[in-house]
């Protein structure tokens, strides 16, 4: 593997670790973070000890893939920097990026192939050597396509190499079922909505025009415990030059913190909120008239619709003070066309999900946001093509979230009955993605057909998707489960055969291509070799796809070969993109301007769609409706949770150095309920759920942040697996409580805010 090799000096290195030290938004202080992730092994002097080698990558820690620099002396790597070059990173990185090299010299991490000999769920393995796994896998997947079809194998994948698997391996094998969680367990209501209301998704990065944006408003999103680096860093900039932020959440949450307004909103009611800004827009003309005249359909059929719903109409519903919504509806709207909401990110949350981001939406159009500087501009993909190979023998089946390099949006062809998604009859949108939690279904009961291999590639199955007892009942009921992870997740334990990954540190990945405002490409090349016996993900997809008949999808020998082709389409190479800094930035469009006469929206009208004939013609509110949620009943609290700013999902809780900065989560309780049942600030309880499942111990936080009805743990914590020794039985897991889901009619998303919890003092 052929390396720039770059002699830093001392003054290089020093400028290196103070642009690591501007990060200062969340989290402890940068230094410290260095010196413990540094610290199992080195002296302070790794630095001089040999010649420092620079290679260009992005981090893998959450799907933001921030560019980095990572600094390896004598094959060991000892640091990460943001790549000043990255839109993405600007040279900084958050406090999991940091722990980037601790995940990858985790000490519990899979180290060599193995197949099962206990029973499924037991953990009992046996090494096997790379030919073995790969044949016996082949085979074994071959062996279940030959009795049931190719649909019948089923792929899961996400995280930084989901690519090769979801996207590429799938789609030339030909199962329609191939998901990412980050689709229907997360974006799938905002992109599903977005594309009805103004024609394109969302895209992996919300295309708000920070630099101008004079009006912040967020719907239960949580910038601060959601710690992605430039949104953090956008954040910071436009709130310092006086941007008003508004936040609607039932906590108080970080950002709330630093809010002009915070409206603590009864959970589950936003809709009615957001239908009480478009009166007040509406009923005091507080609007974009010209841009609605313009740029807008159904504009009459969402007056009538909003006419009585007033703030005091909304008042009754959110808990949210008459006075309070009147007033933020006109913040807002002196503001506008700087004004307007961010697109939530992890949105599936009641069942109803779609309808209240198409609300989000509709506020968006009346302050004339979209397309406007200091609005919210229009992404934009960079040019590049994709390696040459035979056309796919299935497309357009993964979707998810756009972040994803390659990721495809089309709609699944209407083929030979085979083809369809097994989840296919659960909704008549969901353009592009799988409802991956519906695909566990046919795996328990055949129907609407067997679905009896799963490949799972960087998916925590027993953290991410709700219902952990029936995904257990349907990896019971597999012919064969195929885990390929970094890490013995819980879910690897039920595998039949387990292939460990390198880590992102010690591999190439297909290049990053995002839409963006600045269109980019990033390379992703490894800092080290891969460590014990572990592979990069494109070759365990090629190898495997080589067995099943697939060559003619990898003519390619060597990963460099596969890139280079790519760059070549550009006019570069990996060594060019090298000495570029490992980024290639291309030009935007992301203003009306850019589009002359014709229309960005790609509607069915050309324009935005505050009432969608679409929807109302497949029997569905074409203006959205307040549709109230189930209650918590008597002695129970809605269970509510999000991210912690050092950890990313079920993950990280496992690395080292982020285990050491925050070993397990607390429960949030409003401090009156506390003090009422006679709960403590610092004391432990057991959380059951409404269907009788226990967690924890778990701290509780008594707090006034909170609301009474509800009660707030960070996700991802809680697991249980004695070889994730550092991460096993620490806190309460969201992830095993979730137990009921609200399926969302429209997009196919799991609301996963429908659980109800009570709380059980420790003996
Ligand atoms: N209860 C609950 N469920 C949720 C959420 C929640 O907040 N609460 N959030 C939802 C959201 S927003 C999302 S996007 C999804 C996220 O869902 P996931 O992506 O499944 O979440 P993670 O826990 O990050 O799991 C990543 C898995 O990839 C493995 N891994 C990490 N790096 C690599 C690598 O380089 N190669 C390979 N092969 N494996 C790797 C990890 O060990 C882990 O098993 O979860 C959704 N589900
Ligand atoms: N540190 C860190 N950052 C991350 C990630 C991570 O794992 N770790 N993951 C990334 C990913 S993939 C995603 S999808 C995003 C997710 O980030 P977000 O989209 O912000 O989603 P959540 O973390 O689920 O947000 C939970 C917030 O919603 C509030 N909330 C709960 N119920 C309601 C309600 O009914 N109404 C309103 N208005 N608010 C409510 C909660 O109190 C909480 O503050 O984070 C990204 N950033
Ligand atoms: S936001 Fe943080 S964890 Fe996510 S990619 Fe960027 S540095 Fe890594
Ligand atoms: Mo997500």
């Amino acid at each position: 593997m052929a390396k720039v090799e770059l002699q830093i000096t001392r003054r290089k290195f020093l400028q290196a670790t103070a642009a690591g030290g501007a990060f200062a938004l969340a989290g402890p202080g940068v230094g410290a973070l260095q010196a413990a992730a540094a610290a199992p092994t080195l002296g302070p002097t790794w630095f001089r000890e040999g010649e420092i080698k620079k290679s260009y990558s992005c981090c893998s820690m959450c799907p933001w893939s921030c560019g980095i620099i990572a600094s390896t002396v004598n094959g060991r790597v000892y640091k990460v920097d943001g790549n000043p070059a990255d839109p993405k990173s600007r040279g900084m990185l958050c406090g999991r990026g940091q722990g980037l090299v601790s995940f990858a010299y985790d000490p519990d991490r899979l180290q060599a192939p193995m197949v099962r000999t206990g029973e499924r769920g037991e953990g009992k393995f046996q090494e096997v050597t790379w030919e073995e796994a790969l044949d016996q896998s082949a085979e074994k997947l071959m062996a279940i396509a030959d009795q049931y079809g190719p649909e019948s194998i089923a792929v899961f994948g996400h995280t930084a190499g989901d690519f090769w698997f979801v996207d590429y391996f799938a789609q030339a094998w030909g199962t329609p079922n191939a998901a990412k969680p980050s689709a229907s367990i997360c974006t799938s209501p905002r992109e599903e909505a977005a594309t009805l209301t103004y024609g394109s998704g969302v895209g992996g990065h919300e295309p708000m025009d920070w630099e101008g944006l004079q009006c912040l408003t967020l719907i239960g999103s949580h910038i601060g415990e959601d710690a992605r680096n430039t949104v953090m860093q956008d954040f910071a900039n436009a709130r310092a030059r006086g941007m008003k932020v508004i936040v609607a959440d039932p906590r108080f949450s970080q950002v709330a913190a630093k809010a002009d307004y915070w409206l603590p909103v009864k959970p589950g009611t936003d809709t009615a909120l957001l239908l009480a800004w478009i009166n007040v827009f509406i009923t005091e003309q507080r609007y974009d008239v010209e841009y609605v005249a313009e740029w807008t359909t159904g504009f009459d059929k969402l007056k009538a619709h909003v006419a009585d719903m007033t703030p005091e109409w909304a008042a009754e519903i959110t808990d949210v003070p008459a006075e309070l919504i009147r007033e933020t509806a006109r913040v807002m709207a002196d503001n506008l066309p700087r004004a307007a909401i961010m697109p939530g990110r992890h949105v599936t949350w009641y069942g109803n999900d779609t309808q209240r981001m198409r609300a989000i939406y509709i506020v968006n159009a009346l302050l004339g946001a979209y397309g406007r500087e200091g609005g919210i501009y229009f992404n934009k993909s960079p040019y590049i093509e994709s390696y040459p190979h035979p056309p796919f023998t299935i497309t357009g089946t993964s979707g998810g979230c756009s972040a994803e390099p390659g990721a495809e949006s089309a709609t699944l062809p209407e083929g030979p009955t085979g083809k369809v998604r097994a989840d296919g009859g659960r909704t008549r949108f969901m353009r592009g993605a799988t409802a991956m939690q519906e695909l566990i279904e046919p795996m328990i009961s055949g129907e609407p057909y067997p679905i009896k291999g799963l490949i799972v590639y960087g998916v925590n199955l027993l953290n991410s998707v709700p219902d952990t007892e029936r995904t257990k009942e349907a990896l019971r009921n597999l012919d064969f489960v195929l885990a390929i992870d970094v890490l013995p997740q819980e879910h690897v334990a039920w595998a039949d055969m387990v292939m460990p990954e390198a880590t992102s540190l010690e591999r190439y990945d297909d290049l990053w291509t995002l839409p963006h405002k600045t269109p980019y490409i990033a390379l992703r090349e490894p800092a080290i070799e891969p460590m014990y016996e572990t592979k990069p993900g494109w070759w365990i997809a090629r190898e495997l796809g080589l067995r099943m008949g697939l060559e003619k999808y990898f003519q390619w020998e060597t990963i460099e070969e596969y890139l280079d082709a790519r760059l070549m389409s550009i006019g570069s190479s990996i060594e060019k993109l090298r000495e570029e800094d490992g980024v290639i930035v291309q030009k935007g469009k992301p203003y009306f301007e850019d589009y002359g006469d014709s229309s960005p929206f790609a509607t069915p009208s050309g324009k935005i769609e505050l009432y969608s004939e679409e929807l109302a013609l497949a029997g569905f509110d074409g203006v959205p409706a307040y549709e109230a949620v189930e209650e918590p009943p008597d002695g129970y609290f809605r269970l509510l949770y999000g991210r912690h700013p050092v950890h990313t999902f079920a993950k990280t809780q496992n690395t080292p150095l982020l285990n050491e900065l925050n070993p397990e989560n607390d429960l949030w309780l409003n401090a009156g309920m506390a003090e009422e049942m006679g709960i403590k600030n610092g004391d432990r309880v057991m959380v059951e759920n409404q269907d009788g499942i226990v967690s924890g111990p778990i701290v509780v936080k008594a707090t006034q942040r909170i609301r009474p009805d509800a009660v707030f743990m960070s996700h991802g914590f809680g697991q249980a697996d004695a070889r994730l020794t550092n991460a096993d039985g620490k806190g309460a897991s969201d992830a095993k409580l979730i137990s009921r889901y609200a399926m969302d009619p429209i997009c196919g998303g799991a609301g996963l805010r429908v659980n109800f919890v009570k709380l059980v003092k420790e003996a």
